[in-house]
């Protein structure tokens, strides 16, 4: 396929979901900001300078096993290898013996062409790794309000009077945004709340924070809706014209029980009381939210909490409101928005839409499935089972999910694995087929930011050895499954783009040439605030949900163990001082810890040997440890643990 190069206007930061532009600089590896709208100032932060420097060491050739041994082949052979053995699986056991998992690191085009190819093949189990990240908040706002996006453009964040940041960290984790848009709203006068049971470098900036029990974010919010209820904040014509269920919530609000409330969350009543006064007085709320607020199934639901707050105030549908989901990977919207999920078709097309699946085939010359695949994760847990093959592009399961010797027995059960990757990986190990790709500076297509604004990709470096993008390789894969019957020709990668725009009715009009230099934001009304006159619903009204249920202050005696920092290997490595335990000073005291002592954080079944740092911004009862010294140990979010004194052999708690 060919490719568009241009020095002037540059690519796209292929680190995270803020899509800040940049190019090269005079020093080959040193990238430069160029002024766009997620990076007005033309800034980058620390990583997006490095982005030129790709990866210590790169797969350059396909490379087969036979038997035990890995031979280096032709593209042509892996190639063979790849549609011989998919094929075997499906005569055996049909398409839905077969997996796809894509790819936020990927772009648009790359994740319209691996559903495509799962879809013609027969199958809809292809799902994204970036729906994990999100999942909760992406939940609450498809069922209630249209699409799993962000709401409006981060340059509104300008106009907000209140900022709500929950379980993230946007002044470390979307640097350039938080400092282009956050941070000079709040030099101008607006309220920034930060909700985590940590502070962090958001918080330095933060009027407020509240810093509830991990988990109980939910009832927070419902604390804040209750305190607005009870302030006359409603917005009472947004609520009877835009919305539906509003009787119920306010019922369940009247039943709250406020003062179980604030003592299960463990937060300052005072503190809640001033955040309702602000937000029932702001004109304009805004809220970011991060992984920290992600829950398990069954548990409180805090992005549903936090739509309800938001609706309770007509706080959606302007300039200067909404909800932000900050996204992590550089592509994490659009690989959803490109239908890289098991029940939506490109656009957020339900896979049961019997319209929407003709209007494919009509494209396509192949009709999708029309029953919901499996998601990435019941996928995995079926590796062996009855899914016998699977493509894995741009993600690593073997090492960024828990418990890695289960799924390396998953990974190594498959009759077949094929992996695209730019570097050698714990995944790859396990494949039968790896194919080399171009990284994200080296490659051409779209991107979408975590503003819904479609970028454009522009090749700055070339990719080492014999490896291409990963649009030429699915582009190539499904040529050879459909022999001469053209589903898979495109003469370059804006063909594939103009497609997916026929395809996606929230692309519709757009072209790749319309995208141009500054981005475009879908839909494409040239409107970047969504729901202003409609929500995206049956009947075009956002739902209220009810309460969250209370539940119980769970524990005694031990420590909450709070993790952050989850990333992506890609990223490289976390400065050190990310690997120290924060724990309250006077918890720390309780156990005879000082700062920079050797401790021990265990459960019942394992053990980490870490660093105290005493931070009186840690609540009590809860401690942080970064995620990747966390992980060996944790179970679940909010695990009791018991911290001692690295030397002593007695707990002190648990
Ligand atoms: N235990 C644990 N689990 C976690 C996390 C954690 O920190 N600890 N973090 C969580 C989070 S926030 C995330 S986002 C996920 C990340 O999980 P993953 O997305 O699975 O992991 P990454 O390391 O980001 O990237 C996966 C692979 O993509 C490759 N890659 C990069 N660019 C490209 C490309 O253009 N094409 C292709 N084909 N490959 C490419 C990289 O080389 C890497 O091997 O994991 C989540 N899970
Ligand atoms: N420099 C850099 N930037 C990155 C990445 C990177 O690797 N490096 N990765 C990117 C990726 S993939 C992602 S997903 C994003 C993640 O971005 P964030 O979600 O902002 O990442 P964290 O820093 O882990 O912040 C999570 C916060 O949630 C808090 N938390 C934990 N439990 C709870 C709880 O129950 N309630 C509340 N309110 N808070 C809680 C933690 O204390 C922590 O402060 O960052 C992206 N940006
Ligand atoms: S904020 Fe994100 S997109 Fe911008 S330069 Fe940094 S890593 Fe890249
Ligand atoms: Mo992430």
């Amino acid at each position: 396929m060919t490719d568009d190069t241009s020095a002037e206007t540059g690519t796209v930061c292929p680190l995270c979901g803020v899509g800040c532009r940049l190019r090269t600089g005079s020093d080959e590896t040193r990238a430069r900001g160029v002024a766009a709208p997620a990076n007005p100032n033309g800034r980058l932060c620390e990583s997006g300078a490095g982005a030129f420097d790709v990866a210590d060491e790169r797969l350059t050739e396909p490379i087969v096993r036979r038997g035990g041994d890995r031979h280096v082949v032709s593209w042509e052979t892996a190639y063979d290898r790849v549609v011989e053995q998919f094929e075997a699986v499906v005569d055996a056991h049909g398409p839905d013996a077969l997996a796809f998992l894509g790819a936020p690191h990927c772009t648009n085009e790359e994740n319209y062409l691996l559903q495509k190819l799962a879809r013609t093949l027969g199958t809809n189990n292809v799902d994204n790794r970036a729906r994990h990240c999100h999942s909760t908040t992406a939940r609450a706002l498809s069922e209630r309000v249209g699409y799993p996006a962000t709401t409006n453009a981060l340059e509104d964040l300008l106009e907000a009077d209140v900022i709500i940041a929950a379980g993230a960290n946007p002044a470390e984790r979307q640097p350039v945004a938080f400092n282009s848009f956050v941070r000079p709203a709040v030099n101008d006068g607006a309220t920034l709340v930060h909700v985590d049971p940590v502070g962090n470098r958001t918080t330095r900036l933060a009027d407020v924070h509240l810093a509830p029990r991990p988990d109980t974010d939910a009832i927070v919010f419902d604390l804040l809706s209750t305190s607005v209820l009870e302030r006359g904040g409603v917005d009472d014509s947004f609520v009877s014209t835009r919305t539906r269920g509003f009787e119920e919530f306010a019922a369940a609000l009247g039943e709250f029980d406020q003062e179980r409330a604030a003592t299960v969350a463990g937060v300052d009543s005072e503190r809640v009381q001033r955040v309702g006064e602000a937000v029932a007085s702001a004109d304009r709320v805004a809220a970011l939210v991060g992984t920290g607020v992600e829950g398990t199934e069954g548990r409180p639901n805090a992005p549903a909490a936090l739509l309800n707050l938001l609706l309770l105030t007509g706080n959606i549908g302007r300039r200067g409101t909404g909800l932000y989901v900050l996204r992590g990977l550089v592509n994490e919207q659009g690989a959803t928005d490109v239908g890289c999920v098991p029940d939506r078709l490109p656009g957020h097309q339900s896979v049961t839409d019997d319209g929407a699946r003709a209007r494919i085939a009509a494209e396509w010359g192949v009709e999708p499935p029309s029953t919901p695949g499996r998601s990435g994760s019941e996928l995995l847990s079926s590796f062996g089972d009855d899914i016998r093959g699977a493509l894995i592009v741009g993600e690593n399961p073997a090492i960024s999910k828990r418990d890695r010797e289960w799924i390396r027995q998953r990974l190594d059960a498959l009759d077949v694995l094929v992996v695209l990757d730019l570097a050698p990986s714990a995944t790859t190990r396990h494949a039968d087929v790896v194919l080399p790709v171009a990284a994200g500076v080296e490659k051409a297509g779209t991107v979408t930011n975590l503003e819904r604004r479609v970028q454009r990709l522009r090749p700055g470096a070339t990719p080492p050895g014999s490896s291409r993008s990963d649009a030429a390789i699915l582009a190539g894969l499904g040529q050879r499954f459909f022999e001469g019957k053209g589903h898979f020709e495109y003469a370059g990668i804006d063909e594939v783009f103009d497609e997916l725009t026929r395809v996606a009715p929230t692309l519709e009009g757009l072209s790749f040439a319309a995208v141009g230099d500054e981005g475009r934001q879908w839909p494409t009304d040239d409107d970047s605030v969504l729901y202003r006159d409609t929500f995206a619903t049956a009947d075009g009204l956002a739902a209220f949900g009810t309460t969250q249920p209370i539940g119980e202050s769970n524990r005694q005696g031990g420590l909450e163990l709070v993790t952050g920092g989850r990333t992506s290997e890609f990223y490289g490595n976390p400065r050190p001082d990310h690997h120290l335990l924060r724990i309250h000073p006077v918890d720390a005291n309780e156990r005879s810890i000082e700062s920079g002592d050797t401790v021990v954080v265990s459960t019942d079944t394992a053990a980490v040997e870490t660093t105290a740092d005493l931070d009186a911004d840690t609540r009590r009862g809860t401690v942080y440890l970064h995620a990747s010294v966390a992980d060996p140990i944790l179970r679940d979010d909010g695990s009791s643990v018991t911290v001692s004194p690295a030397a002593s052999p007695m707990t002190t708690d648990g």
